[in-house]
């Protein structure tokens, strides 16, 4: 950005109606952007008004340092980290941007004053569910934190115009709809139309040669999209770094087949529009699979070429020669969605700024870093190569050459040993020709990254073997985090004011404060205090279940929850089985002394996954007859909340006593619910898997549930040849639990309902449940005791808490800038001459 002083405009005042932060001046500006936005008054305001020009009043404020922030990046040309990734799962922003900008109070004031509750504003925003689950709340958490700690970055992704669906539960079964969250318009984003960007797509390539008698290739695409951006600024907390999130939204391009335009086929000319746009239209809800769509290649080439382009043009602007490229960003690959972007950068310096290829490789390599997300086999990308030459026939080229010169250097490293060379290519001939977008993200990022500590081994020995071997300077451990702005000073008012009344509010930027909690677990009164805080806590979440579920649950009971996407990896199944076990006991003895529980779960399927969609049924399906049952006598009670989303998961992390984080071990790449739960003071009952594992080494064991097979006993037991009937015929209790669910006691009597889950079980069991249950049912055996001794359990509670300094996100984003980006904080002051 060029900044011209211009004199006439140097007395402006700072402290105005769209800057300023008292009451009054709030209260202003609310009303003014009331009228001259929403185009209301009071009287015909919507709640919905309200709450947009209160947006609008936070926005204004978040501009000034937006606009300062951008100003001081460019002076000093600082080093910038490039996020990209497919998922940013944002949730709702105007209370987040209340907190980091420091005015929470003020504004809950001035909306009072003028006769409005700040909660109800709050609830209007529809949040922008632009993600499946862990890995985009990943990225949302960075972005806080980069922000908070002043570092330049840009968050580049895709303005799905639908994001993840909207869950409806009908007779139990799970129902889709559309997520239409743009329909009441978004005050954050602001469109930036003059920095759209075309990408192609299709078409052939042709070799000529150039001025200077070079040989070069041009791509003759067979279609051309432009992307639009949509920036959205992220204030760090009391911070006033601004950064971006930077979305692309698919257009047509304006000259659109023109041809057909003039030659009259204007529906027809109007028709590629529709396809064009179609890029941006949907996020694909599956998570942790991947399923080699068209669409979906396509959705990736787009974002990642218009974010390149855009890095480029920022290049160019600040007047930064293109071989310094990779000094001026350091570019993130969230997994291998946006990997493309390794063959997209190779492209752009070689073709069309006419780099030697040798040079380009070595930027490229020094701009990218890669985090894997995932141990699933099924989650990895590969593409049908067939399908992948007609959509990027110019990218195929590139990669058959990266190949050529990877293999090369395998071969010298690892004489004869062609099977290794197969393995490792990035191309699969075993399956159908295909293209392994893991194995690109590795041979062209400079660092691999795993997401916790059992993860990251687990690439090491099994997953990234080879590429280990190859390169092991190259692989670094990445432990997730959460930022504890959201997911404890936003979203758990009441515990943060009991901890900062008694540590002060270090902690909201620096976690590890919590640990001073330490000295108060002896302390009976605050021990009382923090009880009395959860179980206020947990009488609201019973209100709201009691609103939108109609069923009446006892906040003296243990909340039990599991909250996450639905998957047989996570093993809702096996929640369920323990639920059916101790309904069987008060069938078989009604009079037995049980500990009261609250099973609460909550959580998305993929909507073409119908195992995952069964279990939902499933868990309807017993709610529906433990919560009537009489003998039941109240004791225990099923819930499940529709339609779980980031503002959903603020209102259930502070409520739950008991965590449940039971994946099969190895399947779990980190987890970071569990870290949130963990965090607000949740006890875990858990598996040693992802960063359970970390979790339990920084909480103390006796803090932690553990059982479970290790990811150890889980490849022996595999390896030995496991037989899921051995148990079922072995575990009477595990054997009436499965006999109930195939009886139809659970189904009105039909016995087919559940049948393809129980048989899965019971030749399969991919996810070793039934070698667990006895593990897992015991361990909740010790849990309802535990539960029992109302001080124990607080102390265990506050100690959890105490001791979850690690998990901050902003611990993770430093581990980062420190080993892999390399960039320094960039001060931002609001004194800056704007004009
Ligand atoms: C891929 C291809 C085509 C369509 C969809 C996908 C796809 C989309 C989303 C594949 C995977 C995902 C999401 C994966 C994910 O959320 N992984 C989780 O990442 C978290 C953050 O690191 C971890 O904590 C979780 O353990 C991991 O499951």
């Amino acid at each position: 950005m060029q900044i011209a002083r211009n004199p006439a405009l140097a007395d402006i005042r700072v402290e105005d109606d769209r800057t300023g932060l008292s009451i009054e001046t709030l209260k202003r500006a609310f009303l003014d952007n009331l009228f001259y936005i929403q185009g209301k008054f009071p009287r015909l305001a919507s709640k919905n008004d309200y709450y947009m020009a209160l947006a609008y009043t936070v926005r204004d404020r978040l501009l000034q340092r937006w606009l300062s922030t951008a100003a001081t990046y460019t002076e000093n040309a600082s080093r910038t980290v490039a996020y990209l990734s497919a998922e940013f799962l944002m949730g709702p922003q105007l209370g987040n941007n209340l907190i980091n900008l420091g005015i929470y109070d003020a504004v809950k004031q001035a909306v009072e004053e003028l006769g409005l509750d700040l909660d109800e504003l709050l609830e209007q925003e529809d949040e922008p569910g632009l993600g499946n689950g862990g890995l985009g709340r990943l990225a949302a958490c960075f972005l806080d934190s980069l922000a908070t700690l002043e570092i330049p970055a840009i968050g580049y992704g895709i303005r799905y115009e639908f994001g993840i669906f909207s869950q409806g539960i009908r007779d139990g079964w799970q129902v889709e709809i559309t997520d239409k969250w743009l329909s009441r318009g978004n005050p954050w984003e602001l469109a930036r139309p003059e920095w759209a960007v075309e990408v192609k797509l299709g078409g052939h390539t042709e070799t000529y040669t150039d001025e200077h008698g070079q040989r070069r290739v041009r791509w003759v695409p067979y279609e051309v999209v432009k992307g639009v951006p949509y920036d959205t600024p992220l204030l760090g907390y009391r911070t006033n770094n601004c950064n971006t999130l930077r979305l692309w939204s698919a257009e047509a391009p304006e000259s659109f087949d023109f041809e057909a335009f003039n030659s009259g086929d204007y529906l027809g000319a109007v028709y590629d529009k529709v396809t064009s746009e179609n890029l941006s239209k949907v996020l694909y809800p599956n998570d942790n699979l991947s399923q080699g769509k068209r669409l979906r290649l396509a959705q990736q080439i787009f974002f990642v070429s218009c974010s390149l382009q855009d890095m480029l043009r920022i290049l160019q602007q600040q007047q930064v020669p293109i071989t310094d490229f990779a000094k001026k960003f350091t570019i993130q690959l969230n997994d291998t969605h946006p990997s493309i972007a390794i063959a997209e950068l190779m492209r752009l310096l070689v073709d069309e700024r006419g780099l030697p290829w040798d040079l380009a490789w070595q930027i490229t390599q020094n701009s990218f870093a890669y985090t894997n997300h995932t141990l699933l086999p099924e989650a990895l990308e590969c593409w049908d190569l067939a399908m992948f030459e007609q959509m990027l026939p110019r990218h195929l080229q590139i990669i058959y050459e990266i190949n050529h010169h990877f293999l090369e250097a395998v071969r010298a490293k690892f004489p004869n040993d062609n099977d290794r060379v197969a393995r490792m290519s990035l191309i699969d001939e075993n399956n159908g020709r295909r293209v392994r977008m893991a194995h690109l993200a590795c041979v062209g990022s400079h660092a691999i990254n795993g997401v916790a500590a059992l993860h990251t081994e687990l690439l090491k020995q099994d997953v990234l073997r080879d590429f280990y071997e190859m390169y092991p300077e190259k692989f670094q451990n990445k432990t997730n985090g959460v930022t504890p702005r959201r997911f404890v000073l936003l979203s758990n008012p009441r515990l943060s004011k009991l901890i900062t009344g008694k540590i002060g509010d270090n902690w909201v930027r620096h976690l590890d404060d919590l640990r001073q909690l330490e000295s108060y677990v002896e302390d009976a009164s605050f021990r009382e205090e923090w009880w009395k805080t959860k179980h206020t806590i947990k009488e609201e979440l019973a209100a709201y279940i009691k609103q939108h579920n109609g069923i009446t649950v006892d906040p003296y009971s243990i909340f039990d929850i599991q909250a996450k996407r639905f998957h047989e990896y996570k093993r809702q199944h096996l929640n369920a089985m323990h639920i059916v076990t101790l309904y069987n006991r008060i069938k078989r003895n009604p009079n037995i002394d049980i500990t009261p529980r609250t099973f609460i779960f909550g959580g998305k399927a993929a909507p073409g996954y119908f195992i995952a969609k069964l279990i939902i049924k499933l868990i309807n399906s017993i709610a529906e007859v433990v919560n009537n049952d009489p003998d039941v006598r109240d004791r225990l009670k099923v819930v499940f909340l529709e339609n779980y989303s980031v503002k959903f998961a603020q209102r259930v992390y502070p409520a739950a006593d008991l965590s449940e984080q039971i994946s099969t071990a190895g399947k779990e790449a980190s987890g970071t619910g569990n870290m949130k739960f963990a965090l607000n003071g949740a006890l875990t009952i858990g598996t040693l898997d992802g960063a359970n594992v970390e979790i339990r080494e920084e909480v103390g064991a006796e803090n932690f549930f553990l059982f479970g097979l290790t990811a150890q006993d889980v490849y022996a037991l595999r390896a030995s040849g496991y037989d899921p009937s051995h148990y079922y015929h072995n575990d009477w209790e595990l054997k009436e639990v499965i006999d109930r669910i195939a009886s139809g006691d659970f189904s009105r009597g039909d016995r087919n309902l559940f049948q393809p889950l129980l048989e899965s079980l019971l030749n399969w069991d991919t996810y070793l449940l039934l070698a667990d249950y006895r593990f897992y049912v015991d361990c909740q055996e010790r849990v309802s005791q535990a539960y029992r001794n109302r001080e124990h359990w607080t102390r265990m509670s506050i100690l959890n808490s105490a001791r979850m300094g690690k998990f901050s996100s902003d611990r993770s984003v430093r581990d980062y800038c420190r080993d892999i980006w390399k960039v320094q904080p960039v001060k931002v002051s609001l004194d800056k001459q704007l004009f």
